[in-house]
């Protein structure tokens, strides 16, 4: 497409969406401030840099071996800059502790230091992009009973707890230096593959030693932290301890942020209408956007309905400001910086259908009981010309439109991915 035809069709959908009485260049003003929060472990298959050569645990797995896994921080920033080129607007990398820059040597959970990041906050800064966090609660001999922080073993919820507590003081370092908070994600893989008795006592044991560390206060200034939920895992398909309404309860009582993940629930069930309800409890979100298809909680994202009902949610509710959007896949099988891509994008795609929404037309009809047409409204909705918003808003933003990323993906495979071996 030419930029004239680009400009052509943005103008030919304004006219359309106006006759709606939407706004675009407003929406498309909301959409360049949304930064999603980038995933780093897609590029990798989720081994990092601790123990590359290790064992996936934890409940999460990656099928697939597709050529050109990053395996060096150095590949892993590549790829990341690479997919960063083909995306519209400024965005964050999600790092987990295991992906710190530990220069060849083996550093432990319970010893990992600020000084392991710096190399990642000195490039996050050179390069414009701010960081988030997560602990590493999984792939460690210490975690091999199925339980970390509520296991029954005091030694190993001690050394934890060190981890957690060391991983907050790094996130939060790091929002010191960004100038912005870090997201800090603690997702607790704990669980069992079957029929288990101590629900109650892991539980218990659970919340003592989150207690325990996070009694330690730190401005949200620097850092914030969040806690994940899930029901089931390979591996924990009978019990996991940090359930949603484990977490529900926690974040709440404690006043925290709560992560909700797209694939952690019921095969069946949403996470899109549970955002209206925990915004009232809780005083922010964290999504990982993800897909669930059968068993996996963590395909590609693509523009499903279930995408577009989240981005829906976050626009409708009026509280975008209080709702951080993180993804979250692993796929092994296919083309990783691709990967990366379609889901930054179909993200992005579902965040500007839903700010071209008509919204308090379509709640006027609902108080008026005009429930058709609300309907019809919604239906039409989905044909009107939002991809042509967001060609401009790639244009605009000097990134490559429709479907040229594809080659570009195929030129980087070509000329890196490919060798890697
Ligand atoms: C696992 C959780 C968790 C992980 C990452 C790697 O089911 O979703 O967020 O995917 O921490
Ligand atoms: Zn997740």
């Amino acid at each position: 497409m030419k930029v004239e035809q680009v400009l052509d069709a943005y103008k030919y959908a304004k006219e359309q969406y106006a006759t709606l009485g939407v706004d675009v260049e407003n929406a498309v003003d909301k959409l360049k401030n949304i930064s999603i929060s980038i995933h780093c472990w897609q590029a990798d298959d989720v081994l990092g840099f601790e123990n590359p050569d290790g064992e996936l645990t934890g409940g999460i797995q990656t099928t697939g071996n597709f050529a050109g896994k990053a395996r060096t921080i150095n590949e892993l920033r590549s790829d990341i800059a690479k997919v960063l080129s083909l995306i519209p607007g400024k965005h964050r990398i999600s790092l987990h502790a295991i992906y710190g820059d530990f220069d060849g040597e083996f550093v432990d959970r319970d010893q990992i230091e600020p000084k392991h990041f710096q190399s990642w906050i000195d490039w996050a800064l050179e390069n414009g992009i701010k960081i988030d966090f997560n602990s590493t609660f999984f792939s460690h001999d210490k975690s091999k009973s199925g339980y970390t922080l509520s296991d029954f073993d005091p030694a190993i919820r001690n050394f934890w707890k060190e981890h957690l507590r060391r991983c907050r003081r790094i996130a939060a370092e790091i929002g010191k230096q960004q100038g912005d908070p870090c997201i800090h994600n603690i997702w607790i893989p704990d669980g069992e593959k079957d029929k288990t008795v101590s629900r109650y006592e892991h539980r218990k044991l659970l919340i003592e030693s989150l207690d325990e560390v996070l009694e330690e206060k730190i401005s949200t200034e620097y850092l914030k932290d969040c806690l994940e939920c899930k029901l089931f895992g390979i591996g924990s398909e009978s019990y996991v301890t940090g359930s949603h309404e484990f977490y529900m309860g926690y974040t709440v009582k404690n006043n925290m942020m709560l992560t909700l993940d797209a694939g952690h629930f019921h095969p069946t069930e949403t996470i899109s209408d549970k955002i209206s309800t925990m915004l009232l409890f809780v005083p922010e979100l964290n999504l990982h956007v993800s897909r669930p298809e059968r068993w996996d909680s963590d395909h590609v994202v693509i523009l499903t309905d279930e995408l577009q009902a989240i981005a829906q949610e976050i626009v409708r509710s009026g509280q975008m400001d209080r709702v951080n959007i993180g993804l979250d896949y692993f796929d092994a099988s296919i083309n990783r910086v691709g990967a990366y891509v379609v889901g930054i994008r179909a993200t992005q795609k579902a965040m500007l259908q839903a700010l071209l929404e008509p919204t308090n037309q379509l709640r006027e009809f609902e108080k008026k009981d005009k429930r058709f047409e609300r309907m019809a409204y919604l239906e039409e909705l989905k044909a009107m010309p939002w991809n042509s918003v967001y060609n401009y808003f790639c244009q605009h933003q000097g990134v490559v439109i429709g479907d040229a990323y594809i080659k570009e993906i195929q030129e980087y495979e070509k000329e890196v991915t490919s060798k890697r071996v």
